[in-house]
């Protein structure tokens, strides 16, 4: 057994001694999430990272995430604890495939999840998250977008927007494209009077299940400010202990089977800690990739 207070102590010590500061996110495991500076999704977290006085970053996350804070601070060290958590979502498409996508379709402006490599950023007209896709869209007055690379939040965007022709790579989150209607509405029988709140990287068929359709840190203030009690939580499973600080005292109910993704819980206390201890995991981004990329990425912070 590893002793967590222990641990985490020494993990504050060095980061301390190394000028480091640590980003999680809100998926990551309870402990990671306690012992981090920062706790947020990947976009406020990438903020964090170009604000800090920090010279070193450890991105308790996703490889993605960890790349988005190496494009928004390059004169910082980035570190990701475990180099092999990634995102299969963000693995659906590449730079190559979506150079022959965006031939096909002259002209056509291409909006990127965040959840994507820097290649496919770089190749983008504009970024969002889930938080801000539908206003960065809307912003943008096109009649007709491609969207990559997860479908659902392409539906979702297009079902706000009915006057966009949202065509989207056929990409998802295995963990939110697995959960059926049956289970949210078994969770609700369960939790009569519970609020339903669900990530739009679920199918519409979830969606259409839901009181409202929110990303992490839309629930967090949500759930902090609605009068409500409790609330069924459709998104992975680390977003409970977030929850539990935000609105202390309130209830939230997972489905059954709960979500878990695999990648966000290989990052563990030893790995935060082995990783600044040694300055393992340095996350790099091709210069020319990068400054295409950030182009993507702050068109989208100008908007919202
Ligand atoms: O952008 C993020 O951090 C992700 C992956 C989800 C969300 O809704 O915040
Ligand atoms: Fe990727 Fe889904 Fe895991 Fe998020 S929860 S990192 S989108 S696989």
């Amino acid at each position: 057994m590893i002793d967590v207070t222990a641990l985490s102590a020494e993990i504050r010590a060095l980061a301390a001694e190394r000028n480091a500061v640590i980003l999680a996110h809100n998926y990551q495991r309870s402990e990671v999430q306690d012992v981090a500076d920062f706790v947020g999704d990947s976009l406020g977290l990438s903020r964090q990272a170009a604000g800090t006085d920090a010279s070193t970053i450890v991105f308790a996350g996703v490889h993605f995430m960890a790349e988005t804070a190496k494009i928004l601070a390059p004169e910082k060290r980035v570190l990701l604890p475990e180099p092999k958590a990634g995102c299969p979502m963000a693995d659906m498409i590449t730079g190559e495939q979506l150079a022959v996508w965006k031939a096909e379709h002259p002209g056509v402006p291409v909006v990127t999840y965040v959840n994507s490599s820097a290649e496919v950023k770089a190749q983008s007209d504009v970024c969002v998250t889930s938080a801000n896709a539908v206003a960065v869209v809307r912003a943008l007055g096109a009649k007709h977008i491609l969207f990559a690379p997860d479908e659902n939040l392409g539906d979702w965007v297009a079902r706000a927007l009915p006057d966009v022709t949202v065509e989207s790579w056929e990409g998802c989150c295995p963990r939110h494209d697995e959960v059926s209607a049956d289970q949210v509405t078994a969770a609700r029988e369960a939790h009569p009077g519970a609020l339903v709140m669900v990530h739009p990287e679920c199918r519409p068929e979830v969606v259409d299940l839901a009181d409202a359709v929110l990303s992490t840190s839309q629930m967090l203030a949500f759930a902090a400010s609605n009068s409500a009690e409790e609330f069924i939580v459709v998104t992975e499973s680390g977003l409970i202990h977030a929850l539990g600080k935000a609105a202390p005292g309130k209830r939230f109910f997972e489905l059954a089977p709960k979500m878990i993704c695999p990648n966000m819980k290989l990052t563990t206390l030893q790995k935060v800690r082995d990783c600044i201890a040694n300055g393992t995991g340095e996350v790099t981004v091709a210069e020319d990739v990068r400054v295409r990329a950030l182009a993507a990425v702050e068109k989208m912070i100008s908007i919202g």
